[in-house]
């Protein structure tokens, strides 16, 4: 896909990588168009490393194609290599090599990736391309990972929180000169409402899939046809207006009711007031500071009410720009800790969504036709089960990193290692997210067609996150009795009797038992088949 015209010798050879679409990347700051050409490639180490769920794929595949050739609309030489061009080799070390080789560039030029494999990558290449290599800070995001670093130093616990009021001061986001805009930090506390029965919910905008998009679609399929995941209903924005077009849509239609429903769950109905945008944010085809400054407009024009928009700038400038800062000043050591010991298998269920499980089949099935669960069914559904039921951490990062069309490890990790596992030991989260069913209840209408009941507490019809929960309490007190914010379900825990715990116990073996048989769909229960 080369550009209108073609460099007589190139001075730099710009790599982009597939999640840095941003123009004004800082690998792209200084492009000179008569000198330089751009490299952009499709590798299939790069779709694989895990098995991505198919969407994420086309997505990614379709916002290369469409920013390679807006930059060739511009005038810079790009040089893209699509997955089946002959020759590719699969890798970006590969195709890295074989650009230098064919541009014979004076140096090579490349923003900081978002994952620590990639990083290491880079270290190689300015050992072995013979070309000096100008890493470059990732200008993306508005914590520089060295500020975050410097904050870190030094403690043990990083709260959210307080690098969040940091952020405030920092930027101005929702403030009055020093102080918060409305007198408060947070207004988390107005953001709990569940969904009132017959509520309508706004129409979500959705992009048909253009020529290009339809085409990287049909390769997807075709070449990963056993990956994860439908493409049936790709709608992501997939260019830079389109992308624009999402949030404005968002800012109209669901910023002023975002807050209050953020937690809520509906069966079918996976996207209610959530904005969406992870999927192009991650990617670059929007940044961080310019959705923060439209959602700040909309409030300071009176077109949202203050909780819902510090309930959605919190998100990203608080927690987005909080667990990638994590990501960086932890790793690798981060990945390798199991505070809580945990080792079972990853239930076949995660990927079929055969269960009876209601709560899991239906974000399964979600997350199987759009790529996409919202934060709170992430967290508390597939989540709050991997916690309580003692699921192998590796297992389950794998699986959050596949599913998910906005699934990259700085973000994912930090999420699901620290936030939902808590095997950081408390590094993230000063506790952790265990919930029994009523949780779920309070906040779906799941439980309402689940084969379990959420109302009794033990035996065949009790709802297993009942049991799960106490039976969490019972097997790690040891590492969490003494932890000051786990004092309440403790102190509840000391007053079941005898006969409680034992059933709660006998409930949980049985149960957790059942999730190591081999898929049998002749068994009462919770697994049959992997679907993949
Ligand atoms: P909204 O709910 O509308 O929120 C707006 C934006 O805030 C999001 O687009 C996102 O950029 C940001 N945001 C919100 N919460 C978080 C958070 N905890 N961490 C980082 N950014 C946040 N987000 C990802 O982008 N990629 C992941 O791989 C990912 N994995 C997650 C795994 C688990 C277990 C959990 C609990 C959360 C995970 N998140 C991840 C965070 C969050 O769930 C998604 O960002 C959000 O659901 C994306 O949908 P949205 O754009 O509609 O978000
Ligand atoms: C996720 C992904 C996929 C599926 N494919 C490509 C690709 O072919 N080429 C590319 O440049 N990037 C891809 N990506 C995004 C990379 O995995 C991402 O840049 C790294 O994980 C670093 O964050
Ligand atoms: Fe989930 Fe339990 Fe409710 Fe069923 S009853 S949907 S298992 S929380």
């Amino acid at each position: 896909m080369p550009g209108k015209h073609r460099v007589e010798s190139c001075h730099t050879l710009r790599f982009v990588l597939g999640d840095q679409l941003t123009r004004r990347v800082s690998s792209l700051i200084d492009l000179d168009p008569d000198h330089d050409v751009v490299l952009m490639v499709e590798v299939r180490d790069e779709a694989t490393y895990v098995r991505h769920h198919k969407q994420k794929i086309a997505f990614l595949f379709a916002a290369m194609r469409h920013a390679a050739a807006d930059l060739a609309e511009e005038g810079v030489t790009v040089d893209y290599v699509r997955l089946t061009d002959p020759g590719n080799t699969g890798s970006f070390t590969g195709e890295l090599e074989r650009a230098v080789a064919r541009h014979r560039p004076e140096r090579v030029v490349v923003t900081e990736p978002g994952e620590w494999r990639v990083f290491q990558m880079m270290q190689d290449w300015r050992e072995t391309l013979g070309v000096p290599v100008d890493v470059r800070p990732d200008n993306r995001f508005l914590c520089p990972r060295e500020d975050f670093a410097n904050w870190a130093e030094g403690r043990h616990a990083l709260r959210m929180e307080t690098f969040y009021r940091g952020m405030r001061r920092r930027t101005g986001l929702l403030m009055d000169g020093g102080e918060p805009v409305g007198g408060r930090w947070n207004f988390d506390a107005e953001n709990r409402k569940r969904l009132p029965k017959g509520h309508r919910l706004p129409d979500r905008i959705g992009f048909q899939p253009d020529g290009v998009t339809r085409e990287v679609i049909a390769l997807v399929e075709q070449e990963f046809a056993d990956h994860f995941g439908d493409l049936a209903s790709f709608s992501w924005p997939v260019t830079r207006s389109d992308a624009l077009a999402a949030l404005r849509h968002f800012i109209d239609g669901c910023l002023p009711t975002f807050g209050d429903y953020q937690d809520a769950m509906k069966s079918g109905a996976p996207f209610l007031y959530h904005a969406l945008l992870s999927p192009a944010l991650n990617a670059g085809l929007l940044t961080a500071a310019e959705v923060c400054r439209a959602a700040e407009r909309a409030y300071r024009a009176g077109a949202a009410p203050l909780h819902c928009t510090e309930g959605f700038i919190r998100q990203i400038l608080g927690w987005r720009e909080y667990v990638r800062g994590l990501y960086w000043a932890r790793m690798p050591e981060y990945r390798d800790t199991n505070a809580l010991k945990a080792g079972r298998a990853l239930p076949w269920f995660y990927w079929s969504g055969e269960t009876r499980l209601n709560c899991i089949a239906q974000v399964v099935a979600d997350t199987r036709t759009h790529a996409y669960a919202h934060h709170i069914q992430r967290l508390m559904v597939t989540g709050n089960f991997a916690l309580i039921a003692g699921l192998d951490p590796a297992q389950v990062e794998e699986w959050y990193l596949i599913v998910f069309a906005d699934a990259y490890e700085w973000v994912e990790l930090p999420n699901v290692h620290g936030m939902v596992l808590w095997a950081d030991g408390g590094m993230m989260g000063s506790k952790p997210y265990a919930a029994s069913g009523a949780y779920i209840d309070r906040m779906s209408d799941y439980c309402g067609s689940c084969a379990y009941d959420v109302k009794v507490k033990s035996g065949a019809a009790a709802c297993p996150f009942n049991y799960l929960y106490w039976n969490f309490l019972i097997e790690n007190a040891d590492k969490l009795a003494g932890n000051p914010r786990m004092t309440m379900p403790y102190r509840t825990l000391q007053g079941f009797g005898d006969k409680r715990r034992t059933e709660i116990r006998r409930d949980a073996t049985a149960f957790l038992r059942s999730l190591a048989s081999p898929p049998d769909a002749s068994h009462q229960g919770d697994q049959t088949e992997m679907a993949m």
